[in-house]
């Protein structure tokens, strides 16, 4: 059971069942999505929600739910909806790909409606990203989606993006659906973190696109005496190569030693030990790789990690799985 969203900056992964007596006390609401759920009846309307074209890799339905130290306003600025409170804003929108000469020019029209929720709620920086991209594999005249996908985000980063390097990010595809992003935004910058094992996605080599993808691989945010870590998608890749094609063990242990490299070096900087309380999202191409992936997850994050694992593609098509998580001090 998830504990009740309290007066913390958390993340919630809960069945609508768990998630009904949790939403009732909606105020300190930044915004939840839903994983093969629609909007719950008993959520708030004016609350943000926003359906992932991603579903659960086993069992029913699953909520994902932000909640803030603070009471939470609603607010939409464009076709970007969310809700800020406590120093923190949540938005999310759809990607509209008929309005959009190609997949890159609706990318970067999305992102820029997100700058603009930004700067209309006051908000300086985004602080992370999810992007769940439909088909993220498939060739579209000549260029793979993910490819186009990171034209757009560069362009629009070039164009509004205030810090010097790029936001915590995933990239998923789905499999039903429109596109969408959802992300965090904050009135401070968090500190951005690299792994030694990996080159940063930023600078990989023209090999995987025109464009690198616009993300670092963690980060550290502080607020108000407490400080939460991002950790972006990670998966097993070396320097800028894919690790253990078609070897599902041999991707996992990768994985695994990436994650750890990320959290030995976010600990040198942290200011507190990271124990206690992560929440960890697992994507797998086939939700048979799951009972495979349980006990890297139990051995990098601790038995008691919240998890959530989801059926999604990953922008490699020979990648099998990916992971992401989240901490906070207590
Ligand atoms: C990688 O390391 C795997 O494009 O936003 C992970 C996290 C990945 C985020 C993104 C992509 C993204 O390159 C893929």
């Amino acid at each position: 059971m998830p504990q009740a969203p309290g007066a913390d900056f958390a993340v919630h992964y809960a069945s609508p069942h768990a998630a009904r007596p949790l939403l009732a006390q909606s105020a300190h609401i930044l915004g939840v999505v839903g994983y093969g759920i629609e909007q719950p009846d008993f959520l708030p309307p004016d609350r943000p929600f926003i359906a992932a074209p991603l579903r659960p890799a086993a069992g029913g339905a699953m909520l994902e739910i932000w909640t803030s130290p603070s009471p939470c306003q609603p607010c939409q600025v464009g076709p970007v909806k969310g809700a800020h409170g406590g120093g923190l804003a949540f938005g999310a929108i759809k990607l509209d790909e008929t309005k959009s000469t190609s997949l890159e020019a609706a990318v970067e029209a999305a992102y820029s409606d997100i700058f603009d929720f930004m700067d209309g709620a006051g908000f300086e920086t985004p602080i992370r990203f999810w992007n769940y991209l439909t088909s993220i594999t498939s060739h579209d005249q000549g260029l793979e989606r993910y490819r186009r996908f990171n034209i757009g985000r560069h362009r629009a980063f070039s164009a509004r993006l205030r810090q010097p390097l790029p936001p915590v990010a995933s990239g998923v595809g789905g499999q039903h659906g429109a596109s969408m992003i959802y992300f965090l935004a904050a009135h401070e910058p968090a500190a951005p973190i690299e792994n030694p094992r990996q080159i940063s996605a930023y600078a990989y080599p023209p090999l995987y696109g025109p464009r690198s993808p616009s993300f670092s691989r963690a980060s550290i945010h502080r607020q108000g005496g407490s400080q939460a870590l991002f950790i972006s998608g990670t998966a097993s890749i070396v320097g800028h190569e894919t690790r253990h094609s078609g070897d599902l063990h041999g991707q996992i242990a990768e994985t695994a030693a990436n994650l750890r490299a990320l959290i030995s070096t976010a600990a040198q900087t942290a200011s507190a030990p990271l124990n206690g309380a992560w929440a960890v999202k697992i994507y797998v191409h086939n939700p048979a790789y799951c009972p495979a992936v349980a006990p890297a997850i139990d051995t990098v994050f601790g038995a008691n990690c919240q998890r959530l694992y989801l059926r999604g593609d990953i922008c490699r098509p020979e990648l099998l799985v990916e992971i992401e998580a989240f901490w906070r001090s207590t």
